[in-house]
């Protein structure tokens, strides 16, 4: 789906990006996706969360070594935006008031 999310971007304020925190085969790609919409310039102003999910499922690789893979800390330093970091269960719905909450806050600031 990754090619036409920007045509999604005219007036977010507020981006949510999931990555699958079961299966780190797919962080690279997740990555790379992730710095493409950081450098989108119609997402300049927008303030990002990045949700790890399925943290209810058994992994060979924590979240912290998956952030440190990825250089998660060196990204956020660098980008314009300003991005927050939750690990969720979407089915359990671990995290979930701590997203709302992020939303709420977010929102609130904005205006
Ligand atoms: N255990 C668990 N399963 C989840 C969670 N969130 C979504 N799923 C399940 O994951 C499945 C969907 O796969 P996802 O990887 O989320 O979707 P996707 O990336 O579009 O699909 P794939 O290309 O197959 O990975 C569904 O069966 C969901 O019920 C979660 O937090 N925990
Ligand atoms: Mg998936």
């Amino acid at each position: 789906m990754g090619p036409i999310w920007s045509s999604y971007f005219g007036n977010c304020r507020s981006l949510l990006f999931m990555v699958d925190a079961a299966n780190p085969a797919q962080l690279s790609a997740s990555c790379v996706q992730l710095l493409g919409l950081l450098s989108a310039e119609q997402l300049a102003e927008a303030s990002v969360l990045i949700l790890f999910n399925k943290i209810d499922l058994p992994c060979y690789m924590s979240i912290e070594e998956m952030k440190s893979l990825i250089r998660l800390p060196d990204i956020i330093a660098c980008a314009k935006q300003n991005i927050t970091t939750a690990e969720i269960s979407a089915q359990k719905g671990t995290g979930l008031s701590e997203v709302l909450r992020w939303l709420r806050d977010t929102h609130r600031t904005d205006r």
